[in-house]
């Protein structure tokens, strides 16, 4: 496996010179941040991003994310512009070497907690999602605002965008996203950049907007939509991990098996009994059978990209929701140490 970790760019105040410090670190995983959703990244900021991570001693092989433009997602007839957009921007990151590119089909909302610093036994705080929070939210007051989330939404563009998605329900949603695979899946396999779709994060519908990539029979339909190894996935053990119903080790067993997943987030969370709350990386604190996950990966001899996913915010530090420095870095130590023991166990 290459260990990655995700790394906001130059206005990041997690320098690459501290990534660079965690042991075993191979690359980052970035975007180009400045740009518009859907429009073409300049080369000139690509090749910037990539020679001060090279500079820096890492690599720039996994980009999370190309977001894709709601037009595309919503099967409006301007997609086509966009798509257009979404195979240059393929094109011109492959030219920089990147290998893996992360993107996600979730209708408006990127990752959903209604908590982001629940204090946790130790202190440490941590995201959460709670459904009775969440039934209190109101995303159309224009004052919600997550870190994933693509704060240009003005209260007016929200309610226009949730009136066009009364008109796409799961089916559609399929349908909009197979059309755009069907496109991009070929530029993608030209350039050697595997694509790989992030599953939604809560891994279900909610404030009544359609979400697809959920579970295993929607994510063997979702693979089948352009079969191809190309066409693969980030498997965000957390994400699918919320739902009690997933069985995450069959999962990673059965698409790592098939070379379908081309990054790995693992991190782990617990469920409880009206949502689910992050923890710290290491099995015992959550849900997840961590240990499980590896052997699965190590034992079907999976190459892929990991990296260590929301981290609590412990020690005092402040900055980006789920992305502090030290519980990030202790999750990739975590991860490394579960690997390094299967593997010499096995
Ligand atoms: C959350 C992330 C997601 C992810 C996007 C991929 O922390 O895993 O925001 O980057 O959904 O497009």
């Amino acid at each position: 496996m290459k260990m990655t970790f995700r790394w906001y760019g130059e206005d990041d105040k997690i320098t690459l010179e501290k990534i660079r410090q965690i042991p075993n670190m191979y690359s980052v995983v970035t975007a180009v941040y400045d740009v518009p959703v859907g429009e073409v990244w300049s080369e000139e900021s690509i090749r910037r991003l990539k020679t001060v991570t090279e500079k820096s001693g890492l690599k720039m092989e996994v980009i999370e994310s190309v977001p894709v433009h709601e037009d595309i997602k919503l099967g409006l007839p301007t997609r086509d512009k966009y798509i257009e957009a979404y195979k240059e921007n393929i094109r011109r990151l492959g030219k920089a070497g990147v290998k893996c590119i992360c993107y996600n089909f979730m209708p408006v909302f990127d990752w959903t907690r209604t908590q982001l610093d629940k204090v946790s036994f130790d202190g440490s705080t941590s995201l959460v999602y709670y459904a009775d929070q969440l039934e209190k939210m109101d995303p159309l007051n224009g004052e919600l605002s997550l870190p994933g989330w693509d704060s240009s939404y003005k209260k007016e563009d929200l309610r226009k965008l949730f009136d066009q998605y009364k008109s796409v329900d799961e089916e559609k949603l399929f349908e909009n996203l197979k059309y755009f695979l069907e496109q991009i899946i070929p530029v993608a396999q030209q350039c050697d950049v595997k694509m790989a779709i992030h599953p939604d994060d809560p891994p279900w519908s909610i404030f009544g907007l359609p979400r697809i990539i959920t579970n295993e029979k929607n994510i063997d339909r979702f693979l089948k939509l352009v079969d191809n190894p190309y066409n693969g996935l980030t498997f965000c053990v957390g994400s699918l991990g919320a739902d009690p119903k997933n069985d995450i080790v069959s999962m990673v067993d059965k698409y790592s098996k098939m070379g379908r997943i081309h990054f790995m987030h693992i991190r782990n969370v617990k469920h409880v009994e009206n949502g689910f709350e992050e923890t710290a990386h290491d099995q015992k604190y959550g849900s997840m059978d961590i240990v499980g996950i590896v052997r699965a990966l190590v034992k079907n001899g999976w190459d892929g990209y990991v990296r260590p996913d929301h981290g609590r915010m412990i020690w005092g530090e402040t900055g980006k929701p789920g992305y502090g420095l030290y519980d990030r870095a202790l999750g990739a130590s975590y991860i490394n140490g579960v690997w390094e023991a299967v593997e010499l166990l096995s």
